[in-house]
């Protein structure tokens, strides 16, 4: 993996993401931009893909189990070239094809719908699967919400990912420690997630989440394991990036115009920071 450039892909898919939901002005910030370094390894050196075809059969895919991250995902396809990224900053507008939530049948490069929390993992379950049954190398990741894990239908999908042996299913759990209503922990404490991945079976590693040279890294410890589905927990800050956002780990944000500009400044200032190193 080529570290800078994936430090760079972050980036610019902070500051898009930003780009995205200012053209709404208001949104999920939060747990959009504290994905963007899981995004940046996925797309920029892991997954397999090809932006004109995104239904091309031998695909990886993947499952943004918390559905209101799609502005991060929108950016992360934007950049890639499945459409020009500018056509993203009609999220949730009338007739959009960018949902607030993500829709398969909408965006290209959308490969599952998700927005009701739980049913990401089922469905990545299932697409696992079938790739397996239908005998594809295709890989399926899928990112899950630590508020999410609170869904008992997560750990149904742990469960028979594992009794399936589904070894081209990669799960990641963006911990960010906060969910719609405040922190994880006064809401529904989960003691420690990764122990409890590793019970259900699954191969379970806990890295930062913005280090893009770990999330590599733990990709490719994961998918040298046989028969056995994997976890990656992600320690992350909800926001990171976002100037009005970070310090308070706001869910969805509808900041002041200046404060717009503020942040939009600062991921622009963030981005030539590493072109310039
Ligand atoms: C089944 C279901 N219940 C409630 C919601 C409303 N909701 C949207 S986001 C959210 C919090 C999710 O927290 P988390 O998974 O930790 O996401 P993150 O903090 O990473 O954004 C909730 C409760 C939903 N989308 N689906």
């Amino acid at each position: 993996m080529d570290e800078r450039r994936i430090k760079e892909l972050a980036a610019e898919i902070r500051l898009e993401t930003l780009r995205v939901i200012h053209s709404r002005g208001f949104g999920h910030v939060g747990g959009s931009m504290d994905l963007a370094d899981v995004m940046a390894v996925l797309y920029g050196a892991v997954m397999e893909y090809d932006p004109k075809q995104p239904r091309w059969e031998d695909r990886d895919w993947l499952v943004m189990s918390k559905g209101h991250a799609g502005p991060v995902a929108y950016a992360t396809f934007g950049l890639m070239g499945y459409y020009p990224k500018e056509e993203a900053y009609t999220l949730n507008q009338p007739h959009t094809k960018f949902p607030s939530h993500m829709d398969r049948k909408l965006t290209p490069g959308v490969d599952l719908t998700t927005g009701s929390l739980g049913q990401g993992a089922s469905t990545a379950v299932g697409a696992a699967l079938g790739n397996k049954i239908d005998g594809r190398k295709s890989r399926v990741y899928a990112i899950l919400g630590d508020g999410e894990l609170d869904e008992g239908e997560i750990w149904e999908a742990f469960h028979f990912a594992y009794a399936h042996k589904l070894d081209n299913l990669l799960f990641f759990v963006d911990k960010n420690g906060y969910q719609l209503d405040g922190p994880t922990d006064d809401i529904l404490a989960h003691s420690d997630i990764a122990a409890k991945c590793a019970a259900f079976g699954l191969y379970t590693q806990e890295i930062d989440g913005h280090d893009v040279t770990a999330i590599y890294e733990a990709i490719q410890n994961a998918q040298s394991k046989k028969g056995v589905p994997s976890c990656i927990v992600l320690d992350t800050i909800k926001g990171k990036g976002a100037t009005f956002a970070e310090p308070k780990r706001e869910h969805s944000s509808q900041p002041k115009e200046e404060q717009w500009a503020e942040a939009l400044a600062a991921a622009e200032q963030a981005l030539e920071t590493i072109r310039k190193a």
